[in-house]
């Protein structure tokens, strides 16, 4: 049998029952999100199709959740591996009264409910890698991919799109990110409700959305500063047109990542990808 074929058979193995969103919904407390539910044995993202239905109009709060994605989608157009039935994908549509300068703060503030909750699961408090990353022991537990679509007025919406690592065993990762990723099974050595996992993630990011919508990213700020890993790290920053290197110091009050750069110069970074140096 060829390893790919064994691959799918062990995870099916080891893969739990579908989702059972009913669970989810009847249960859930919270005010905006969670309004509506679409559920998918499989999609391409659920980012792209959260998209089109706000493109099409859909109200703030509405979810799409699949089982598996076939092109699930990271920052600067990297693959999300996306296997059935052991992890969680899905998509928040959003449509906050931000200007789009402040937009980056849904990341930030997503970051913050996500290491809220992962922490209820976990043995080990988890470390955020701004801005989208949320990492155990420098590895890959989830990741968020917000994606917005805005004109001269303002944000017309944003989607908050989620992929965390759950049920998933180590050994059955594929080798493109086995060292580097992780999951709440592989640290706590225990299977976990997904439904649970996700009604409490669905709640912690609609108190931290109602926060940031009442005060801005001051309001969550102190929290995010205490997850953030990489105070007094080297650091490597690939932004649009160069490559910085430095220490990162913290994060302003916008949430964009202080840098003091080689030449001992403060930078202030608000988009870019990170890399951690030995
Ligand atoms: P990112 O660009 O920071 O991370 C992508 C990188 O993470 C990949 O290049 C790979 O090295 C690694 N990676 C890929 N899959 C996994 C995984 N399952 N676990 C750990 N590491 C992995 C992070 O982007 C944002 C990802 C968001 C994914 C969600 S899933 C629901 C929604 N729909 C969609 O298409 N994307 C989002």
């Amino acid at each position: 049998m060829p390893a790919s074929d064994l691959t799918a058979k062990s995870l099916a193995a080891s893969a739990g029952l579908p989702l059972d969103v009913d669970l989810i919904r009847d249960q859930l407390a919270a005010k905006r999100l969670g309004t509506q539910f679409r559920y998918f044995v499989a999609i391409d993202s659920t980012n792209s199709y959260a998209r089109r239905l706000a493109e099409q109009g859909a109200a703030e709060g509405e979810v799409v959740i699949a089982e598996s994605q076939t092109q699930g989608r990271g920052r600067l157009g990297r693959h999300w591996v996306s296997p059935p039935n052991v992890n969680l994908y899905f998509s928040i549509i959003l449509r906050p009264k931000l200007p789009p300068a402040e937009a980056p703060q849904i990341t930030l503030m997503a970051a913050v409910a996500l290491a809220e909750t992962l922490e209820w699961f976990l043995p080990v408090p988890p470390v955020i890698k701004w801005p989208n990353d949320i990492l155990v022991d420098g590895k890959k537990l989830a990741g968020i991919l917000t994606e917005m679509s805005c004109d001269a007025e303002g944000v017309d919406y944003v989607i908050l799109g989620i992929g965390v690592n759950l049920n998933y065993p180590l050994d059955l990762m594929p080798d493109e990110i086995r060292q580097r990723a992780t999951s709440v099974f592989a640290l706590s050595k225990k299977k976990i409700s997904r439904e649970a996992f996700l009604r409490r993630l669905i709640q912690d990011l609609d108190r931290c959305y109602g926060e940031i919508q009442g005060t801005g990213f001051a309001a969550i700020a102190s929290r995010w500063e205490s997850y953030f890993g990489l105070r007094g790290q080297r650091v490597r920053i690939e932004l649009l047109d160069q490559v910085v290197l430095g220490t990162a110091q913290g994060i302003d009050r916008d949430g964009a990542l202080l840098l003091e750069d080689d030449q001992g110069n403060l930078q202030r970074v608000i988009a870019g990808d990170v890399t951690l140096l030995e």
